[in-house]
């Protein structure tokens, strides 16, 4: 760390950059596509209007802490895209760096790869949840000597659900239709888009998400029954999106909603033991990229920040 931070409650550098992001106002748009991994952020970025057409040279931003930020316009509305990497605490960073980095609402569509718990949505397939819970490890179940006996019962604890921001994802869900009905025209392992069900976030591959490794003790045998049993809506597993709907919930200004909505592409089938094959990622994802950037600009933002200076000047 080269900078120096002042504040220890809500750390920013000399420039007033987020600690771990590393942006200050101005470097993110209100409309935020983030995704886990920069191969797919910076794939989605070539989407982005060039700096011929836009008059604006596109922002770009790695942080020490490994978050990217590419901040541009796409079909001439400003957008932002941002990796973030994996599971909650990510997310809880890239949430709160990112609330405290823009004015007005925030508008988020994420999309993440996950795996199946629905028949409805093999390999390939994109999911599209209303809402979802987070199925967490209770360490007090493992610990030698607990603080709460009574916690030890349950090794899984399960949240109760957060609901998806409606308009953005009837936005979402539509988009991806229309953009995929072609390809699944030609495609047998592509689609369809799966709606309306529930996401489990866990809060490990692993563990949480009922995988068996015995090199391990996890006494997570029976933890997919239980997920049928609490949740029969259950469409998808995965690690971020639940949390970025409980983040959007909690939220405190009314003037500075963050508005949320997921997709996934369907990586894992845990019913049947399968997985994605390589080439059909490579027929999916670009057409998922796209069809999420032309449903983040359709996201009505009632008070669009201006910064001067900024891509969107
Ligand atoms: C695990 O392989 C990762 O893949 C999924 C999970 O949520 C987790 O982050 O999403 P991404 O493909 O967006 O990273
Ligand atoms: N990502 C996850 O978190 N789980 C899966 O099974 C696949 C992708």
């Amino acid at each position: 760390m080269r900078e120096s931070i002042s504040n220890a409650n809500f750390p920013r550098d000399e420039e007033d950059r987020v600690y771990h992001i590393s942006v200050k106002l101005g470097d993110v748009a209100n409309r935020v596509l983030t995704v886990g991994d920069h191969v797919r952020a910076r794939k989605i970025a070539k989407l982005l209007d060039s700096e011929e057409e836009t008059g604006h040279p596109i922002f770009e931003k790695t942080s020490q802490r490994g978050f990217l930020t590419i901040t541009g316009r796409y079909k001439g509305v400003p957008v932002s895209i941002m990796a973030i990497g994996m599971g909650n605490s990510m997310m809880d960073f890239f949430v709160r760096e990112t609330r405290a980095s823009v004015e007005g609402t925030l508008a988020i569509i994420r999309f993440g790869s996950c795996g199946t718990l629905s028949h409805l949505a093999p390999p390939g397939a994109v999911i599209v949840p209303s809402g979802g819970y987070c199925i967490r490890r209770n360490i007090d179940y493992f610990a030698d000597e607990p603080i709460y006996p009574e916690l030890k019962d349950k090794p899984y604890f399960f949240s109760g659900n957060f609901k998806a921001d409606e308009g953005i994802t009837e936005i979402l869900s539509k988009t991806l239709e229309t953009a995929l009905a072609p390809i699944e025209a030609e495609n047998e392992f592509v689609g369809p888009v799966l709606t309306g069900g529930l996401n489990a976030d866990g809060c490990s591959f692993y563990s949480s998400q009922g995988r068996l490794d015995p090199d391990f003790w996890d006494d997570n045998e029976s933890l997919l029954k239980e997920v049928v049993v609490n949740y029969p809506k259950t469409h998808s597993i995965e690690m971020e999106t639940s949390m970025l709907f409980h983040l959007a919930r909690c939220a405190r200004d009314p003037s500075k909603p963050i508005k949320a909505a997921g997709c996934m592409q369907v990586f894992a089938d845990r019913l049947a033991n399968a997985f994605i094959r390589p080439e059909v990622v490579a027929v999916l994802e670009p057409v998922v990229g796209r069809a999420c950037l032309d449903a983040l600009i359709q996201v009505e933002i009632e008070n669009e920040m201006s910064v001067e200076g900024s891509v969107w000047e």
